[in-house]
């Protein structure tokens, strides 16, 4: 009898865990069946300040269809020395300084994430040849999970807060103004 109830007790034991089990594989392919960050992702009106030599950046809002938030994990192009995320923040004195944005850019879930001039932007850190009005500029962004998405900006004259884009360069400020 002794043992006869042990039995029964292990195939109970075993029906809850096949459960649990059956729970797991269903949730885990509920993910893979989840678009790539890549895939959740759409860019809309990017551009490129053209440029001749030093430093430029990029613009244009990167939109989010999931229901997660997404991260940018680093950004390039081939027409830059290297790519890096920039944001704008106060200096404490009044002005403004950019810098690396820590973790790179967040885009919310069901939400847009915009890059503009004064604010969180592509820095493309040290062009080997002039960027000109017109001229296509591919960029790659690799996301958190690993997907990467491409782009292409066109580049346009912009007049506007150009100081703003060599705070730190005296060596880029004197001989640009
Ligand atoms: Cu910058």
């Amino acid at each position: 009898m002794a043992s006869r109830r042990t039995l029964l007790r292990t195939v109970v034991a075993g029906a809850a865990a096949t459960l649990t089990l059956t729970a797991l594989v269903a949730c885990s392919s509920n993910d893979a069946a989840q678009a790539t960050d890549a895939e959740a992702i759409t860019v809309s009106d990017q551009w490129v300040k053209a440029a001749d030599t030093g430093m430029t950046a990029a613009f244009g809002v990167l939109h989010n269809s999931s229901d997660r938030e997404i991260r940018v994990t680093s950004a390039h192009t081939d027409d830059a020395r290297s790519t890096e995320m920039h944001e704008v923040v106060d200096n404490g004195t009044g002005g403004t300084v950019m810098r690396q944005k820590d973790g790179g850019f967040v885009v919310p879930a069901k939400g847009s994430m915009t890059m503009v001039p004064g604010g969180e932007h592509l820095m493309l850190m040290g062009i080997p040849k002039p960027i000109t009005t017109g001229q296509k500029v591919a960029f790659t962004l690799r996301f958190a999970d690993g997907s990467t998405a491409e782009f292409d900006a066109l580049a346009r004259d912009f007049d506007g807060n150009q100081e703003n884009y060599n705070p730190g360069e005296p060596e880029h400020s004197g001989s640009h103004q």
